[in-house]
């Protein structure tokens, strides 16, 4: 892509509303622009950002065995009557009349929506174990909305749905989920610690929230040391495996949730006891038959009996994890993106625009790089070296490739890495063998 074409409305200054990192960089990087309190649009360069961690997400939901569906944001209101939530959700929930003056709401979650498509589909145990998804906008009237997409009242959800024979079965569907969200965030480049928490609206006895530790987290968390410590990325995971000794290994360790603190515990702790603030990116839930019951969702048995499956539902927060992963990733220029979700891996700058040299270079360099499948954005504009320098280092892609007549006249680019900000010498070629790696 050629800057000189691409929609980047980067800012100099800093947004007056914005009082966290990642709200003022996406603004300033140009990912969004607010429509009204909570709702956002998505500019190209947070757009891409945003379908990458949206493919990363489907990726290990696919490889876990949930199988993606689409469900609509639009939900008649009957539907929530059968669970009794229509009542209970309270001013959160976005309400609208259709032209026939039906009763109409705009999704918060779809537990409701899944349960009446699966009570119209399946009838046996043997259709059992069943995992669905979808990725999907939601609405929430929040109270307060803030730190832009963080807490937004329009937001992208990963909503998964287990649909099980029985509470031991719901609960090896449960530790899949788990497990796999370990791994989702790991690749993501976070480390997302599973802590016990409250089920709130969503209802049930078992729920864990997957928090990134960050200053501006809106939750006060408390956990043991060593879940710090836990790593995970590379782990290979058979997910037919009995899957309880790994989930236990980390909820046997002290890991709450604002709500879910016990200060008995925390005191016996002692010096293992870490506190801090934290991002909740995931959310799970196991609740048994509350929604199964009054859908009548129920299988048939082996012994010709019949019952009302097992539940859970299982959230990931795809576009709030666009924020916490550049509270995570960023400096005072701007963000650091991790090579997975970067919007493009290298940014292309000509030093010279105008001169035969570096022109020519940096179009060799711009289509071998995307020959080879590197995504570039080439800087080609007019302008001073300076404002090319900033809007690389703000909008935090992870390389520079910086092309100017001094070095061309010897072959010669800088290679700087944005994480660490270390500059090289390199040859053309070596330029381009490096990127295509
Ligand atoms: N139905 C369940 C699980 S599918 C559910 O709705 N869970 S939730 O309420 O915890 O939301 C799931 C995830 O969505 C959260 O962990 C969080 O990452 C994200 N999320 C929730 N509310 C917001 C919001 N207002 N703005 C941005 N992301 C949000």
């Amino acid at each position: 892509m050629r800057l000189s074409r691409y929609f980047l409305p980067t800012l100099k200054e800093t947004p007056s509303e914005a009082q966290i990192a990642s709200h003022r960089l996406m603004l300033r990087a140009g990912m969004i622009r607010q429509s009204s309190a909570g709702i956002y649009s998505w500019l190209p360069l947070g757009h891409r950002v945003l379908m990458k961690i949206q493919a990363i997400v489907e990726e290990e939901q696919d490889a876990m065995g949930a199988q993606q569906i689409l469900m609509p944001t639009i939900q008649p209101a009957d539907l929530w009557r059968v669970s009794g939530r229509y009542d209970a959700y309270g001013p959160e929930m976005l309400r609208i009349k259709d032209r026939h003056d039906r009763d109409m709401l705009y999704g918060p979650t779809n537990e409701e929506q899944v349960t009446e498509i699966f009570h119209d589909c399946v009838r046996s145990y043997k259709d059992l174990p069943k995992m669905l998804y979808h990725i999907q906008w939601k609405f929430r009237d929040e109270v307060r909305p803030r730190f832009g997409i963080m807490r937004g009242r329009e937001f992208l959800m990963k909503d998964a749905y287990s649909f099980d024979l029985d509470m031991t079965e719901g609960r090896r569907s449960y530790n899949k989920f788990f497990i796999s969200y370990l791994r989702t965030f790991a690749r993501l480049g976070l480390k997302a610690i599973p802590m016990a928490a409250d089920s709130g609206p969503i209802g049930g006895d078992m729920s864990h929230e997957f928090l990134v530790l960050a200053e501006t987290g809106e939750s006060e968390v408390a956990c043991h040391r060593d879940l710090l410590e836990m790593d995970w990325s590379d782990k290979p995971i058979d997910y037919e495996a009995d899957l309880q000794p790994l989930v236990d290994s980390f909820t046997a360790k002290y890991a709450a949730t604002d709500e879910k603190r016990d200060a008995e515990q925390e005191a016996a702790l002692g010096d293992d006891l870490v506190t801090a603030r934290g991002i909740e990116v995931g959310h799970i839930f196991h609740f048994g038959t509350k929604y199964s019951v009054p859908f009548e969702a129920n299988v048939t048995t082996s012994d010709g009996g019949e019952v009302a499956v097992s539940m859970g539902s299982y959230g990931i927060g795809v576009s709030r994890l666009v924020g916490a992963i550049i509270e995570a990733f960023h400096d005072d220029d701007g963000i650091i993106w991790p090579e997975v979700v970067a919007p493009f891996k290298v940014g292309l700058i000509n030093l010279k625009v105008g001169d035969e040299t570096c022109d020519g270079a940096c179009e060799g360099i711009y289509n071998d790089l995307t020959e080879a499948g590197v995504e570039v954005l080439y800087d080609d504009r007019d302008i001073r070296a300076g404002g090319k320098f900033a809007d690389m280092d703000l909008i935090g892609l992870p390389w520079q490739i910086i092309a100017g007549p001094r070095g061309l006249k010897n072959g010669m680019v800088e290679l700087k890495s944005r994480a660490t900000g270390e500059r090289e010498e390199i040859s053309l070629e070596a330029a381009l063998s490096r990127m295509a790696e």
